[in-house]
């Protein structure tokens, strides 16, 4: 795939700084070259050269760097002009390639040739973003992680393995009058578990590196005056929440980003639940329920000198949703102690004491979340993976477990290589590299149709 224009930005961003870089991607760029710089630079050498205007003035001096064609980052020729990092300068040149022929890039066009001309696939180019947008070392790190390619080989793996299979599988239903039933064969469904294995591992790091990304979603959440506000405060660092000895305070939803160790977390502070309540309050509960149910965890927050039991969840817990993690939060430890509590309706969740008017029992407040994070290693091997990655993983994973089963219970090949072709389409929308000519050259290449 190659362009027939010429595109040109600033690589650097806007303002003021030491250098500026201008960038020039396209088959015009030799000769932009040859006329801005007066000659052609020697490929990959940083070359000292003057920056010349129509009239042959000197816009700015500085070094001219030539890449061509294809090894380049978009894969066509590139020159790439380090001046001076002032607006009026980078203007002004950007003006003269404009001049020359060239025309200005859109947002993202350079690495969008890039993916292109097949020098990144499409998660390494969403990769190359959330490098440039990392929020922490740790989100940077992740990026750089799926920018190498890191992600992009974990799909991979996933889309042999299910090729491998749908091979097999249509082979079966190509070749009927084979007398061994290919489908009826025990290995088939050994490797269905493997594979669904291999799915679960890399989602957990797609999860992780989304995380890094877009933050965790915690609600607190409880009965009036546990001290919900009072936690939501102390977790922000500033007074974010109005905080009184009144039952039924907080009946908007607050929402704060706060940071820990570097890893997002949008905490959001609800109404208390209870019965009863005037309009308002009742809106307000209606809110949080709302917010619990799209929670990634809940804080349940008690009240450890009224209900040292937790009763207050005990109550709670049949209108909690069933598949939203939580957390128990025995407030006020400085006047009240947790015990026991016998959890009769289920298995007790994570219990936690804490003081949000000391600060007592925070730090571990904090490292449970940062594990609820499945963030333990500093490295924790995380690639960055945004949702539409982690949707197509799914969809991809739910393909083969319907395979699976069509397998299982019916022995329906057409049906079993239908839901695989459907699992790689969906793995192939992560990388952006699903063709069908692809697929039918490894069914040829990997059988022998002479047979
Ligand atoms: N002793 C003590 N008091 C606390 C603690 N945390 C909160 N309080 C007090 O408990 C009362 C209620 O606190 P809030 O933070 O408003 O409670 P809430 O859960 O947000 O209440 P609603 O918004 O009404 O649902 C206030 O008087 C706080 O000062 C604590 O750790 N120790
Ligand atoms: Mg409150």
């Amino acid at each position: 795939m190659t362009h027939s224009d010429t595109i040109v930005a600033a690589a650097t961003p806007p303002g003021r700084g030491g250098i500026g870089v201008v960038r020039i991607s396209g088959p015009k760029a030799p000769e932009l070259a040859a006329v801005l710089v007066g000659e052609l630079p020697r490929p990959r050498h940083a070359t000292l050269a003057r920056f010349l205007d129509g009239q042959g003035e000197v816009i700015d001096s500085g070094l001219a760097l030539f890449f061509p064609a294809p090894h380049s980052y978009t894969g066509e020729h590139v020159l790439e002009l380090h001046g001076h990092g002032g607006p009026q300068v980078l203007e002004a040149l950007i003006a003269r390639a404009l001049e020359l022929g060239a025309r200005r890039a859109r947002p993202g066009e350079f690495t969008q040739r890039a993916f292109l001309n097949d020098k990144l696939d499409l998660a390494q180019a969403e990769a190359v973003a959330d490098l440039i947008d990392a929020g922490s070392q740790q989100a940077a790190r992740a990026a750089m992680r799926s920018l190498r390619g890191e992600f992009s080989a974990m799909v991979r793996g996933l889309t042999e393995a299910v090729i491998e299979l749908r091979t097999y599988v249509e082979a079966a239903i190509d070749f009927p009058e084979e007398e061994i039933d290919f489908l009826d064969d025990a290995a088939l469904t050994g490797r269905f578990a493997v594979l669904q294995q291999h799915f679960a591992a890399v989602l957990a790091s797609a999860r992780l590196g989304r995380l890094l990304h877009e933050g965790l979603t915690v609600v607190l959440a409880g009965p009036p005056n546990a001290g919900k506000s009072s936690l939501l405060n102390r977790l922000a660092g500033y007074d974010a929440a109005i905080v009184t000895e009144i039952p039924g305070t907080t009946r908007d939803v607050l929402r704060e980003r706060i940071a820990i160790d570097g890893l997002p977390l949008h905490v959001l502070d609800t109404a208390g639940l209870r019965a009863g309540g005037d309009r308002i309050e009742a809106e307000g509960m209606r809110r949080a329920a709302a917010e619990i149910a799209r929670a990634e965890r809940v804080l349940f927050v008690i009240d450890a000198a009224a209900d040292p039991r937790g009763a207050a969840f005990e109550e709670a817990r049949a209108q909690l949703p069933a598949d939203v993690p939580v957390t128990l939060v025995f407030n006020k430890c400085d006047i009240g102690k947790m015990t026991a509590g016998d959890f009769s309706h289920g298995p007790a969740p994570p219990r936690l004491s804490i003081s949000a008017l000391t600060g007592e029992g925070l730090p571990e407040l904090r490292a449970h979340l940062k594990a609820c994070m499945g963030y333990q290693m500093p490295d924790g091997g995380a690639i960055s993976a945004r949702r539409r990655h982690l949707e197509a993983l799914e969809r991809a994973r739910r393909h083969t477990h319907e395979a699976a089963q069509q397998l299982l219970e019916r022995r329906a090949g057409e049906l079993v290589a239908e839901e695989l072709r459907g699992a790689q389409q969906a793995l192939g929308e992560i990388t952006g590299e699903f063709t069908s000519e692809d697929l039918l050259g490894r069914i040829f290449a990997g059988f022998c149709i002479g047979k």
